[in-house]
């Protein structure tokens, strides 16, 4: 509830009565000026009365406590594997025309898709569930939403429309984006955010991320996220211990529907394994998942001897 200070008040009456300077002041060390070329006004957001100390014979309220704030943000970012043999700029949503997009999401929120999300078509279509994470000036996460991502790169709500609301107790955050097979990222600064939707384009470059070489560069244009975290370890890995390789081995061999125990055998659905999201795993084959891996471990910059063991890591503080 914003309310203005009684004090201030007091003070703004008289002044406006008597024509007298009033000094500046704030009744809360967090709060909103509001000015024009004849007054300031303060005021703070909160409720008055939070804590309640006692015993067996008094009871003491005291205190002034911030309530929170509802922070809304637009971000807007792209997954690497869902740009991978794209022509249009726009991510692949094979996941919800093939009816493999779970209707509740695969993170811990568990929060489930509404208005009828995942019927829309065109730009706005869902991709797949992403996950928005914002931590503080220390670094500690203090809000996470799990959040539809379109495929033009509009990360919103469970409605498929709405922007991504927080309950927060302050303004600067970092925005953290995240996905299940792909390396998160995070901005280098804090952001103000505020009741009004913050814009967060994470797609050109222009906006910095925590660490080096956050993201992937696709078509030499596109900030993507990174592709290629089968096991979400935090590492992309082709090859050498701990790589994404063998889990989409493992993933194929392990399928019920393979009698066989073939390492060709491909099958559709929901998986980690599917670096490039088209619904389709697979490990050795046509269009094989794998060789996304490689191609993705040999692009990065710093992979300059184009070594197939080379791996990198996802560029969040711990
Ligand atoms: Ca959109
Ligand atoms: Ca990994
Ligand atoms: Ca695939």
């Amino acid at each position: 509830m914003n309310r203005i200070c009684p004090i201030l008040l007091v003070y703004l009456l008289g002044y406006m009565s008597y024509g007298q300077q009033l000094a500046n002041q704030v009744c809360g060390t967090s709060g909103e000026e509001v000015s024009n070329s004849e007054i300031i006004l303060n005021h703070t957001s909160g409720e008055f009365v939070s804590s309640t100390i006692n015993n067996s014979e008094i009871t003491l309220t005291q205190g002034f406590q911030q309530t929170a704030q509802m922070l809304y943000i637009s971000p807007k970012a792209m997954l690497q594997g869902a740009l991978i043999g794209a022509t249009n700029g726009l991510m692949r949503d094979n996941l919800r025309v093939s009816n493999n997009l779970p209707n509740a999401s695969p993170y811990e929120e568990g929060i489930v898709e509404s208005n009828n999300a995942f019927t829309v078509t065109g730009n706005d279509a869902i991709v797949d569930w992403a996950q928005v994470k914002i931590r503080n000036a220390d670094h500690k996460v203090v809000g996470v939403k799990s959040a539809l991502l379109q495929r033009d790169g509009d990360l919103v709500s469970a409605d498929g429309v709405s922007p991504l609301q927080f309950s927060a107790y302050g303004k600067e955050y970092f925005v953290e984006i995240n996905h299940r097979n792909h390396l998160g990222t995070m901005t280098k600064d804090p952001i103000t955010l505020s009741g009004i939707p913050t814009s967060l384009n994470f797609t050109l470059g222009t906006l910095p991320t925590y660490g080096n070489y956050a993201q992937a560069v696709v078509d030499d244009s596109t900030f993507a996220l990174w592709a290629g975290d089968v096991n979400n370890n935090g590492i992309v890995r082709y090859l050498g211990p701990g790589n994404d390789t063998n889990s989409i081995k493992d993933a194929v061999l392990g399928h019920p529907a393979n009698t066989t125990i073939s390492n060709y055998f491909p099958f559709t659905g929901y998986h980690n394994a599917d670096i490039n999201l088209n619904g389709v795993i697979r490990y050795l084959g046509p269009s094989n998942d794998t060789n996304i891996l490689k191609d993705i471990i040999r692009s990065h910059p710093l992979n300059t001897s184009l070594s197939n063991y080379f791996l990198f890591l996802e560029q969040l503080p711990n």
